[in-house]
């Protein structure tokens, strides 16, 4: 055992990875601390320090280590000199021309701003910085800004080294997650189309090379989980051919010291109806176009009892009328093949998979069973099923018997006075109860994958720290559904621009109404900044009793109620002026979003808010042979009360609001998933990414200036730069700063006492300027927090490459 060993308190088996250092001897600790000390105030005399105090232990005994460790910390005075010297320092004082960062702008206005994304969009330089906050240009084209290299660029480096990359948020995030020991959270939003769910991925893809996960399979599968997921809730749709019909937030979770252990995802508000109906020019959900033309690849069609000429009516459209223009793709079946081997190497059983594709196609052979009216003598007209041999296909794909599928389509039980009374359904009847079934077995499938792959990417080694605290963290990654404005917005389109909608308040909260209140709070003088509040739009939309969702459900539980109640509701009691009516339009009613006015048409509002799957249906899947299939119906997917810092929303979750399956309506749902999206987001850091739409046709190198200037103007891009130039994003209690600092300028076992004079040694020391010590905060802005964590971190980098160096000088 060498002798070095117990002096300095190595430990013996070092771990895989290390992201952080270890904790050896005072002595050795101090050490380091000093020689990082002095290096920081760049009087390098690494040979004056390391005779001071480590070195004289082992000095005349140990020549080797001592020259080893001389220049094993002059080099990383070299490097850190070198990017000093490098890219980092043009950005902010080039000439104006280009700039990465808005925040640092000459000139702030609404024009300037607009002509530097499109200069820079013209060079295809897509990313830009406000200030911490990232600003993503839809290329519309593919870029080579994704590879290895770049990968590795962004990896530790000083935000200002590289141009602003996508890579770099990762970085931040995960950097502060480590050195803070904190979760954090990254917020994407931008409208339909513009490159949220791309800039997630690209996230997700860098967290994984940041997590260094220790086995290929986990990082693998983690980069899976988002095709596998979108490959069931996006859909082409006019604006986007790979929209999102669902709100993911991906927490992708680590160790305390910052490896990747596993994932998890919730999934907010499917787009169900879009199974049964799709607007001109749409299509339904992708997974049913790859598994179709996927089997008949494989020659499995009539397996799945799915026609080889005939297209099923869910997925048949002004341009897909024949099989053969779904079989015919390449690009479906390479999908499919895809989507296989996500499904396999997450997890999945073979046998799981045979169920989900059962299921898929019973939905699109149920959606073919076609009724016919049949006059009744005593009562409304009954229906007829037309096509039976439709009906024994999609009966035989879900394990019930076809008569009974038969009955709980064209007749249903009431139950009165303790009588059970079954009464037949009209045609309209049925087709209604035959779209419901395939709703809710396509929502039930997809929450069954999502939780399903969140128990196949649960950590499974949680990492413990000692005395049994649990410390494993995350990144959250917020992927919605973005804002929409189509020819026609239906009740679809008022929940995706709702949660729009929080997304901005959050926004606001973070961005400016919490920093102003604090300058006031702690006396510092700051200009306040005036921004457009979308509060009033929340109120509007979630106010009880009186906010347009409750007014729906409470008009969605009177039976006589119709669309047209509801609108004259709406007029009755909104009082806003967000809200109008138009003339002419019989069910319409107009909103002044934050994003702009959208037209609604409330036709069918009512049906899809109540979303009611009848009991017998339930009842029949119940019996189903098939266990997933039982599964789905038996087990509902509810969850618990949540509950939201009330600075966020006045709209907390009631606990008594139950998720009762039968009972609950969309709207209540909704907005329950609103508050456990945002209970999930406040508790991490935030990060914004703003992916912003450069044109309306999906064209390369085409930049539409009126159409950025309205997108910058709504999410308050303008303001954002100014509080990044003279406000301080960061404020930061005495003592944590104190806790998290001091070691850049006292020595590892020194104690500074926690006041505004200490704060004001360790900034000094880092050779900042322009902070400001509020009476309880240090207040920072975005680029000093930036530096500190850097300089933390070159030296945890040190400690850590130092003590590698000693370990293997020992052997
Ligand atoms: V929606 O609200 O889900 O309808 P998103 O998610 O904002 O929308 P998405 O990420 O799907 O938009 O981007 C739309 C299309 O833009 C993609 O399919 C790509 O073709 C294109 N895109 C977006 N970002 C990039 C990029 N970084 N590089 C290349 C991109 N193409
Ligand atoms: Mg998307």
């Amino acid at each position: 055992l060498h002798p070095m060993r117990a002096l300095f308190k190595i430990p013996r088996n070092p771990p895989p990875t290390l992201h952080q250092p270890e904790i050896w001897s005072d002595q050795f600790n101090d050490f380091i601390c000093k020689c990082l000390i002095k290096d920081f105030e760049l009087r390098p005399n690494v040979q004056d320090l390391l005779q001071h105090a480590f070195i004289k232990q082992i000095a005349g005994r140990e020549k080797t280590l001592q020259k080893q460790l001389m220049e094993l910390i002059d080099l990383n005075q070299h490097e850190r000199i070198h990017t000093k010297k490098g890219s980092n320092m043009k950005s902010h004082s080039q000439a104006l021309d280009d700039v990465d960062d808005l925040a640092i702008l000459e000139v702030l206005d609404e024009n300037t701003i607009t002509e530097q994304l499109q200069k820079r969009y013209t060079k295809d330089h897509i990313y830009t910085y406000v200030g911490d906050i990232l600003i993503a240009v839809n290329p519309f084209h593919k870029m080579d800004l994704y590879t290895q290299q770049y990968s590795k660029m962004y990896i530790g480096a000083k935000r200002t080294a590289n141009p602003p990359h996508i890579f770099a948020v990762a970085d931040i995030a995960y950097q502060a997650m480590v050195s803070y020991n904190a979760d954090q959270c990254i917020v994407i939003s931008g409208e339909s189309g513009a490159g949220k769910t791309e800039s997630a991925h690209l996230l997700v893809q860098q967290l994984t090379v940041l997590g260094k996960a220790n086995n290929r399979t986990l990082q693998e599968k983690i980069l899976l989980v988002n095709s596998l997921v979108e490959a069931f809730g996006n859909a082409c749709t006019v604006i986007n051919d790979n929209s999102s019909r669902f709100g993911k937030y991906l927490e992708m979770k680590f160790t305390c010291g910052g490896t990747v252990v596993g994932a998890q995802i919730s999934e907010y508000l499917l787009e169900k109806s879009r199974v049964v109906h799709q607007a001109v020019g749409e299509r339904n959900f992708h997974i049913f176009y790859y598994i179709y033309a996927g089997l008949a690849e494989r020659k499995k069609l009539a397996h799945y009892k799915l026609s080889d000429s005939k297209t099923p009516k869910y997925l048949q459209n002004e341009h897909i009328k024949l099989v053969p223009d779904i079989v015919g793709s390449a690009f479906y079946k390479e999908q499919f093949e895809a989507v296989e081997q996500c499904f396999k190497v997450i997890g999945f059983t073979l046998e799981e998979l045979g169920s989900v594709y059962s299921i898929l196609a019973a939905i699109l052979n149920a959606g073919d069973i076609e009724f016919t009216s049949v006059a009744s003598e005593h009562q409304t007209d009954k229906s007829n099923i037309i096509n039976m041999a439709v009906l024994e296909s999609a009966a035989s794909l879900l394990c019930i018997r076809p008569d009974e599928l038969q009955e709980a389509l064209t007749s249903h039980c009431v139950v009165t006075r303790g009588e059970t009374i079954v009464r037949s359904n009209t045609v309209e009847k049925a087709t209604e109860v035959r779209d419901a079934m395939g709703k809710a077995l396509y929502g039930r499938l997809f929450s069954w994958i999502v939780n399903r792959i969140n128990s196949l990417l649960r950590p499974d080694n949680p990492y413990y720290l000692g005395g049994g605290s649990f410390s494993d963290l995350n990144i959250g990654i917020l992927d919605i559904f973005g804002f929409e404005n189509f020819k026609r917005n239906s009740f679809e389109q008022l929940c995706i621009n709702i949660a729009n909608e929080q997304i901005q308040f959050y926004f606001n909260q973070h961005i400016f109404a919490w920093e102003q209140d604090e300058y006031l709070n702690e006396d510092v003088d700051a200009r306040v900044i005036e921004y457009e509040d979308n509060r009033p739009l929340l109120d509007l939309f979630l106010q009880k009793p009186m906010g347009m969702l409750a007014l729906l459900d409470e008009e969605s539980r009177f039976p006589q109620a119709t669309d047209q109640t509801l609108v004259e509701k709406f007029e009755d009691n909104l009082k806003s002026k967000n809200f109008w009516r138009p003339k002419r339009v019989d069910l319409g009613f107009g909103i002044h979003h934050y994003a702009g006015k959208v037209i609604y048409n409330a036709a069918g509002f009512l049906a899809k808010n109540r979303d009611t799957l009848p009991a017998d249906i339930v009842l029949l899947l119940r019996s189903s042979e098939n266990d997933l299939i039982r599964k789905l119906v038996t087990h509902p997917l509810t969850k618990t009360g949540t509950t939201v810092p009330d600075n966020y929303t006045l709209y907390t979750h009631h606990p008594r609001e139950t998720t009762n399956m039968r009972t609950q309506t969309v709207a209540s749902y909704f907005r329950y998933s609103l508050m456990d999206l945002l209970s999930k987001m406040v508790a991490g850091q935030p990060h914004f990414v703003r992916c912003i739409k450069p044109n309306n046709d999906r064209q390369a190198h085409k930049f539409d200036r009126e159409k950025v200037l309205i997108q910058l103007r709504y999410t308050g891009i303008l303001e954002t730069a100014k509080i990044r130039r003279q406000g301080y994003s960061h404020r930061i209690l005495f003592t944590n700063f104190i806790k998290r600092y001091f070691i850049l300028a006292f020595r590892a076992n020194e104690e500074p006492a926690v006041n505004p004079e200490t704060c004001a040694a360790i900034l000094e020391k880092a050779r900042l300027e322009n902070w400001v010590l509020g009476k309880t905060k240090v207040f920072l802005k975005y680029y000093h927090v930036e530096h500190l964590n850097l300089m933390i971190r070159r030296n945890t980098d040190r400690i850590i490459l130092v003590q590698a160096y000693v370990r293997g000088w020992m052997g």
